[in-house]
């Protein structure tokens, strides 16, 4: 490893054992970084060097700020990280906010200080966040002021001694905004190695205790050379918008980093709804748009209200994009989603398609820079058409912090995602399940989200989950969770019917012998399906 810029080593201490990491050795010449490297300073640093410092960098209802004006906001906070908050390189600083310009600079602040970045999802309540702050040892803390409460709360739970200032209401004493006021406007970025820890990413803990996966500089820019420029294809005209939180990676790298890497712009806005994200597209003429499946299908029948004509790309991760999705949305759009998978682990987007490339159904091709197979019991490759474990390999992967499910997470160099995939003949890979979501069934596996699928065709449906309900017989049922398209009524007569159409889709034996309606389906915040609550104490 290349000499640490860190005096607090606490993330290079953690790090899993060499022989626990997965195959991360740059397979493209651009995937190489030089050894000092802050990605900080390579993303708005040397953007404004390059020319970029009057072109927007981030939008708002507030207004727009440039890459200059982002810049100065970056470097006072970064002054006020290691001026008045005492903290040293190596550091680690947790951030808690909803979208906005000020998460954002606080973000690249963190990086640029050489401190290392905690993002916190926004809903996060105390008992939550003290595990963050006990397992990444936080020594500081930067935080809306709109989510003051649940933090303060966390504080007192684990006695964490490091200070906290908010943002958001700069007239209150003693806020960010004024601490930053007093600070210089040009910071000289930390001098930092390449595999230096940046960020620790929380997995969303869907189950068990959160994991948190560590980061190097340079994985943060290899994430912007990969997925962005072979399948995205973006450039500095784009205008980038969407649902994801910047705590999730899926947003901060769509949000915030991939912009940044070719002098784009972001729109970052709290609180979307359908509605409200088509009028922000609408409004700020976005031209590339990330969010998850569900949103999409929920925004297919309100399109055509909005004037979407700058639109050009539609991203989807987070959750398998059902066919059904991706018809709806184009019918009433005429974009073709693009999907791609990714994981907290591995950063970013590793496998997907776009254009003439999609094939719809599978999520698409491992992209340029990272390779994938699929696995059998044995761990060993599996030829084209069976379904098996998706293991990947690329510049990053998954080091987590002091967690002994690093060896179940990364096999024989390959990462393992949790996910059954097939492969087929042309190298595209095709969803099945979570590997704990295949539903066995008096000896058939049934995928749910196949299940999923076929529901999904019918009209009536607006949203559905499908899991294995216990079954003195069978072992297992499908038993099928759905929510309802405004205008059909929830009864016997419709559960038939739902369940004659899956027989007439899919193979007879998949079909939901237990139907239940629901007004909503529970969900984490990154939009993913919590198909274990519906499996534990389903919602009344
Ligand atoms: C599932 C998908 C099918 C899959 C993420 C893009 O979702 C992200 O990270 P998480 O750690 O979850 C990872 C798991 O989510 N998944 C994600 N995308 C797809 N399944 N098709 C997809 N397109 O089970 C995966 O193992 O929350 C996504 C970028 C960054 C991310 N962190």
């Amino acid at each position: 490893m290349i000499a640490t810029g860190y005096t607090d080593t606490y993330a290079r201490d953690n790090l899993p054992p060499r022989d626990q990491w997965p195959d991360m050795e740059p397979t493209l010449p651009e995937l190489h970084y030089p050894d000092r490297l802050n990605c900080a300073a390579a993303l708005l640093d040397e953007m404004v060097a390059k020319g970029h410092g009057a072109s927007p960098a981030i939008h708002s209802h507030e207004g727009t700020w440039t890459y200059a004006a982002l810049l100065e906001k970056v470097d006072r906070i970064a002054h006020v990280l290691r001026g008045p908050l005492g903290l040293q390189a190596g550091n680690r600083v947790l951030l808690r906010g909803a979208n906005s310009p000020m998460m954002a600079a606080c973000a690249l602040a963190v990086l640029k200080a050489g401190c290392i970045l905690v993002p916190t999802m926004p809903l996060l309540r105390a008992k939550e966040l003290s595990v963050v702050i006990d397992k990444a040892r936080v020594n500081a803390v930067l935080c809306s002021a709109a989510l003051a409460g649940e933090l303060e709360g966390a504080r007192s739970q684990t006695g964490m001694a490091g200070p906290a200032l908010y943002f958001g209401d700069a007239e209150a004493a003693g806020s960010l905004e004024q601490a930053m006021a007093g600070q210089p406007a040009s910071f000289s970025a930390a001098d930092t190695a390449a595999d230096d820890v940046c960020i620790i990413g929380f997995t969303s803990g869907t189950t068990g205790v959160p994991k948190g996966t560590m980061h190097f500089h340079r994985d943060v820019l290899a994430i912007c050379d990969c997925f962005p420029r072979s399948t995205l294809r973006s450039e500095a005209n784009d205008v980038f918008i969407g649902t994801p939180p910047l705590a999730f990676t899926f947003g901060l790298g769509g949000l915030l980093l991939f912009p940044l890497r070719v002098g784009a712009s972001a729109v970052l806005l709290e609180r979307l709804t359908p509605d409200l994200l088509l009028k922000a597209i609408q409004d700020f003429r976005a031209t590339v748009c990330f969010t998850a499946p569900t949103f999409y299908r929920l925004m297919a029948p309100l399109a055509g209200g909005y004037d979407l004509s700058s639109l050009k790309k539609a991203v989807s991760a987070g959750e398998a994009l059902p066919k059904a999705t991706r018809t709806l949305w184009r019918e009433s759009t005429g974009l073709e989603i693009i999907d791609g998978i990714g994981a907290t682990e591995m950063l970013h987007i590793f496998i997907s398609a776009a254009g003439d490339a999609v094939r719809p159904g599978a999520t698409g091709k491992a992209i340029p820079g990272y390779q994938a197979c699929v696995l059998g019991p044995d761990g060993e490759v599996l030829p084209p058409g069976e379904v098996g474990q998706l293991a990947v390999k690329g510049p990053t992967g998954c080091r987590y912090l002091d967690d002994p499910r690093q060896q179940q997470y990364v096999r024989n160099g390959w990462n393992l995602t949790g996910d059954a995939y097939r492969m087929d003949q042309d190298g595209y890979f095709w969803y099945h399940a979570r590997t704990d979501d295949m539903i066995i069934s008096a000896g058939y596996n049934i995928a749910a989200p196949e299940v999923e699928e076929a529901l999904m065709c019918h009209a009536a449906v607006a949203e559905c989950a499908v899991v294995g309900w216990p079954d003195e017989e069978r072992g297992q049922i499908v038993k099928a969770f759905v929510v309802l398209r405004p205008g059909h009524d929830a009864g016997a007569a419709l559960a038939r019917a739902l369940q004659e159409h899956v027989k007439q889709t899919v193979a007879p034996y998949k079909y939901p012998r237990a139907v239940e309606f629901l007004d909503a389906l529970p969900r984490t915040q990154s939009g993913k399906l919590q198909r274990h609550v519906l499996r534990s104490a389903p919602p009344k």
